[in-house]
């Protein structure tokens, strides 16, 4: 695609007036502001600690840019572009950061939820079309993200996340939103209930665990053994199967007698899990297991576990990187499967 064409295409996107406005000046300081209101707000209510404020108080932020992806699959000439803003180092990233985080496990639970195109592959594998009666279906969602209508978007967001916080913490959350929410944005109320929901998703667990067990008891028995790969392990009661770090609390008996699932070292995650199996983010706030470092994945949501100090050799290909869950090595794998990995594609096209 020459310039001249790549030009004219961000033009005719820029210019539909259903999905772009025109700003007559740089709205960042005063959006700015509303962050930093929202959040001071969060932290003096105690949702927020102060490093989460922190975080989610962005200084020196960019503002965002415009670009296109040729999409060279259509066979038309010049191609259509696939138009991108990128909210990278943006006013913005720390907040969708800290949402996405905590509302990814949510989605996951959802029945509607496909991960990319081998999960729909796997969901489907078993099903047998007979082309009499079935018509498979594919449908295009025309500029997805900004046919969203935001209200019922964040609407249906409170909702789920409402719901998944159980029945007591509803009246609250509720009542909190109801409150907040007359004349105020809907982001305001948004973030509010996700902060509230996970505080007392937490202080709700600390509590049950302290009334039902009381105060775990101190780790008697030395866990301590590697994996194949040596890594820091869990030794289960047989004194033999060394289980990899993140077998432990993942809600599958892997030890025969169940060990690696008890309260004992699952009681107050992180705290309760035996020494060694615990990667500490660098936002503080998050952790993960050790065996989840360097291994492509953002665990931490801050690509902390991935990073060029913990990892400094990338066994896949390194480049900026579309998707969230990944940081900057991609897998040997994902080169050339038809995925645009890469922003700049050289997953498809050089590695
Ligand atoms: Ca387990
Ligand atoms: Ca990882
Ligand atoms: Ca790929």
């Amino acid at each position: 695609m020459n310039k001249s064409d790549y030009d004219t295409e961000c033009r005719r996107l820029l210019s539909d007036t259903r999905n772009y406005k025109k700003l007559q000046r740089d709205p960042s300081k005063d959006l700015q502001k509303k962050i930093m209101e929202l959040v001071q707000e969060a932290s003096d209510a105690e949702y927020i600690s102060k490093q989460e404020a922190e975080y989610l108080n962005t200084r020196d932020a960019k503002v965002p840019y415009f670009y296109i992806m040729p999409k060279v699959h259509k066979g038309v000439t010049p191609p259509p572009g696939r138009p991108i803003v990128s909210g990278i180092k943006s006013l913005l990233e720390p907040l969708s950061r800290f949402c996405d985080h905590y509302l990814n496990p949510l989605v996951q639970k959802t029945r509607s939820y496909i991960q990319d195109t081998k999960h729909l592959l796997n969901i489907i594998k078993d099903i047998s079309f007979d082309s009499e009666k079935h018509l498979l279906v594919g449908l295009d969602v025309e500029s997805l993200y900004m046919s969203l209508p935001q209200d019922a978007t964040l609407k249906d967001t409170d909702v789920y996340s409402i719901a998944s916080a159980g029945s007591d913490s509803q009246r609250s959350l509720y009542s909190y939103h109801r409150k907040d929410g007359e004349g105020c944005t809907c982001r305001r109320g948004f973030l509010i209930t996700a902060i509230a929901l996970l505080v007392l998703l937490a202080v709700a667990a600390v509590v049950t665990v302290g009334i039902i067990f009381g105060v775990p008891a101190k780790h008697a028995v030395n866990r301590q053994c590697k994996t194949a790969s040596n890594r820091s392990g869990f030794l289960c009661n047989d004194r033999t199967t060394c289980l990899s770090a993140a077998s432990v609390c993942n809600r599958k008996l892997d030890c025969s007698s169940g060990e690696d699932e008890s309260i004992e070292y699952c009681g107050k995650l992180p705290s309760s899990l035996p020494n060694g199996l615990v990667f500490s983010c660098a936002n503080k706030r998050s952790w993960t297991y050790v065996d989840k470092v360097c291994d492509t994945r953002n665990d931490c949501g801050d690509c902390s576990d991935e990073s060029d100090l913990q990892c400094p050799s990338c066994s896949g290909w390194r480049c900026n990187t579309v998707f969230f869950a990944d940081c900057d090595c991609i897998p040997k794998t994902r080169c050339g499967d038809n995925i645009q990995d890469c922003t700049d594609w050289s997953d498809e096209v050089t590695c």
